[in-house]
C-alpha cells in the first residue's frame, strides 16, 4: 500500500527511529561499536554497529555446521513456504526498509522503491528455483533393471559478503539462493550498512527461518576475513570490488580442507556505443539515467559513452541539458534525482580522479551542487571527454560519465578496446541498424547487453544478471543457473534386478 501521503507520514515518523545491529547471537559483547551515520548528513547517527567477535565467528559457523542437514532435510517445497513468508514480511515493512535505504545508504525514494521489489523478486524467485530443483531428485535415463536418479543438496555452510549499494536487494538475494539450495548462511552486510540487514534477517526470523540456518555477522573486512578463512565454510558468495574478490579467492584457496565455491559478482568499466540511426531523445533519456541514477554507484551503471563522431556535438549538448535538469541533494526530497555517494572515502576518491583529468586538459563539465549538501559525501555530477576506455584504469564509482568520439568505420576497433579492459558487466547500444547489432553481439564479451534502452535495473527472472572476466563468476544472478552453484549433485543408481534385490536383501 504505497500510496503517497501516508507513506511519507510514516517516513517522517521513522526520520528519528534509531536502530541496532550485532551478530545474531550476541556472546562476549565484546566487539568494537560503531556509529552509523547518513551519507547526506554524517552529523545525523541512524544507529550503531556491533561486530561480531572472533569467538562469535567461530560459535556461528558451528552452529550452522550443526543445524545444515537438517535444514537440508526440510525440503525444497517447506523451504520455498519460508522464503515467501519472508517476502510478505518485506513487503509489509516497506515503510522501515525505505527509511533505512535513505538514511543508512543515501538512497532516493525511487531507487528505495526499487530496492525492495528486487529483494522479494529475489525471494520469491528463489523459493521458486527450491521447488523446481530441490523436491524431488530427477530421474535419469538408464538400461533396464537400473535406477538411476539424480537430487541436488546444499553444500553446507554458505557465507555472503554483500555491498552497500544495493544494502537490501544483494543482501538476501545471495542469502536467499544459498537457502533455496538447502545450505545455512553466515551472513556479513557491508560495514557501511548493516542496520537494513539487520532488520532484513530480523523479519526472516519471524517468518520462520530458525536463527542459526540465517546468522547475520556485522563488521569489517577483518571479520570478512575471519570468515573466509574458515575451513567450515564451503563457499562464499560476494558483490563487490574486483580487488576484494580476488583476496577473497586467495583465502579460500589458502585454506586446508575442501575446496570452497566462489560465486563473485564484482566491477565494471561499462560503456554504450551511439551511432547515427540512434533517436537522440531516446539516447539522452538512457544516457542520463544509466549515468547517474543512484549516483552512479551501480556496478551496471553508464562510465564510457561512445558517440559516433558526426552527432557527437549535438548529442553533447542534449545529454548536458539532460545532467543540467538533474535535481541534487537530500534523498528525502521527492524529486531529488542524484543523492550523495557512500562516503568520505568515496568522495575524495572521485574528486582526485575528475582532478587528474582536468590536469590532463580534458574537457570536464561539473554541475553545482546546490546550498545544504555541505554536511554529507556529495560528488557533482560531471562528463569527462577522453580518447579512450583505455584512459581509465579503474572503476570510478559515483556519479561520472566519460565521453569518447569515434569514426563509423571504426566500431570494430571501439569494441575491442572495450573487451581490453578486462572486466565484462553491462553494455549499451543505440543503434537502429541490425547489422550493427549483430556485430556488437558476435564480438561484445559482456554479460548484459542492452539495445536501444537504459542500462541499468536488470529485473529478476527477466534480464538475470552478472558479468564475466575482471566483472565475476557468474552464473548469472536471477536467473536459472544461479542456485546449482550453490548446489552439490548426488547420483543415486540401483540395480533393480532380481539378482540387484537379492544382493542387498543379503547386505
Ligand atoms: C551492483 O551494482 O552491485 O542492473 C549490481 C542493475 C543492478 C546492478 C546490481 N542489478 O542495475
Amino acid at each position: 500500500p504505497l500510496v503517497r501521503e501516508p507513506l511519507l507520514e510514516e517516513l517522517a515518523r521513522l526520520e528519528t527511529r534509531h536502530w541496532d545491529a550485532g551478530p545474531t547471537f550476541p556472546g562476549a559483547e565484546s566487539g568494537e561499536v560503531a556509529p552509523i551515520t547518513s551519507p547526506q548528513d554524517l552529523t545525523h547517527e541512524v544507529g550503531t554497529r556491533r561486530d561480531a567477535t572472533a569467538e562469535e565467528i567461530d560459535a556461528a559457523i558451528a552452529r550452522a555446521q550443526a543445524i545444515q542437514p537438517g535444514w537440508n532435510a526440510l525440503g525444497g517445497e517447506k523451504r520455498a513456504l519460508l522464503l515467501e513468508a519472508a517476502a510478505d514480511a518485506f513487503e509489509a515493512h516497506t515503510p522501515e526498509f525505505l527509511s533505512l535505504c535513505q538514511r543508512e545508504a543515501g538512497k532516493t525514494l525511487v531507487d528505495g522503491v526499487l530496492e525492495v521489489r528486487e529483494a522479494v523478486d529475489f525471494l520469491r524467485y528463489y523459493a521458486g528455483e527450491a521447488r523446481r530443483l530441490f523436491a524431488a531428485p530427477i530421474p535419469l535415463p538408464g538400461p533396464t533393471g537400473e535406477e538411476n536418479r539424480l537430487s541436488l543438496a546444499g553444500r553446507g555452510v554458505f557465507a555472503t559478503i554483500s555491498p552497500w549499494n544495493f544494502p537490501l536487494a544483494i543482501f538476501i538475494g545471495p542469502a536467499a539462493a544459498a537457502l533455496a539450495a538447502g545450505n545455512t548462511v553466515i551472513a556479513k552486510p557491508a560495514e557501511q550498512t548493516p542496520l537494513i540487514a539487520a532488520l532484513a534477517a530480523r523479519l526472516c526470523h519471524e517468518a520462520g527461518i530458525p536463527e542459526e540456518v540465517f546468522q547475520l555477522l556485522p563488521g569489517g573486512s577483518e571479520v570478512g576475513q575471519l570468515i573466509t578463512s574458515d575451513p567450515r565454510i564451503a563457499g562464499v558468495a560476494f558483490t563487490g570490488s574486483t580487488q576484494t574478490a580476488q583476496a577473497i579467492n586467495r583465502s579460500l584457496a589458502a585454506r586446508e580442507g575442501p575446496i570452497a565455491t566462489l560465486v563473485a559478482e564484482t566491477g565494471g568499466q561499462n560503456a554504450m556505443i551511439v551511432d547515427s540511426s540512434a533517436l537522440p531523445e531516446q539516447v539522452t533519456r538512457d544516457v542520463v539515467n544509466s549515468a547517474f541514477q543512484s549516483a552512479g554507484q551501480r556496478c551496471s551503471a553508464l562510465r564510457v559513452l561512445y558517440l559516433q563522431d558526426d552527432i557527437a556535438d549535438e548529442m553533447l549538448r542534449m545529454i548536458k541539458g539532460g545532467f543540467e535538469a538533474l535535481e541534487i541533494g537530500d534523498p528525502a526530497e521527492l524529486d531529488t534525482d542524484v543523492g550523495p555517494v557512500i562516503d568520505e572515502d568515496a568522495r575524495s576518491q572521485l574528486e582526485r580522479h575528475i582532478a587528474r583529468r582536468k590536469k590532463e586538459g580534458r574537457p570536464v563539465w561539473r554541475r553545482k551542487l546546490p546550498k545544504g549538501t555541505g554536511k554529507g559525501c556529495f560528488v557533482a555530477p560531471t562528463i569527462i571527454e577522453i580518447a579512450s576506455i583505455k584512459d581509465l584504469r579503474r572503476e570510478n564509482f559515483g556519479p561520472v560519465l566519460h565521453v569518447a568520439r569515434f569514426p563509423a568505420h571504426e566500431l570494430e576497433r571501439v569494441i575491442r578496446d572495450i573487451n581490453s579492459v578486462g572486466f565484462g558487466l553491462t553494455l549499451g547500444l543505440h543503434s537502429r541498424i541490425a547489422e550493427t547489432r549483430r556485430t556488437v553481439e558476435r564480438l561484445a564479451r559482456i554479460g548484459n547487453l542492452y539495445v536501444n534502452r537504459n542500462q541499468i535495473g536488470a529485473v529478476v527472472e527477466s534480464q538475470p544478471f552478472g558479468g564475466e572476466g575482471l566483472s565475476g563468476t557468474g552464473p548469472k544472478a536471477g536467473g536459472p543457473h544461479y542456485v546449482l552453484r550453490f548446489a552439490t549433485e548426488r547420483v543415486v543408481c540401483i540395480d533393480t534386478t532380481a539378482a540387484g534385490g537379492n544382493a542387498s536383501l543379503l547386505a
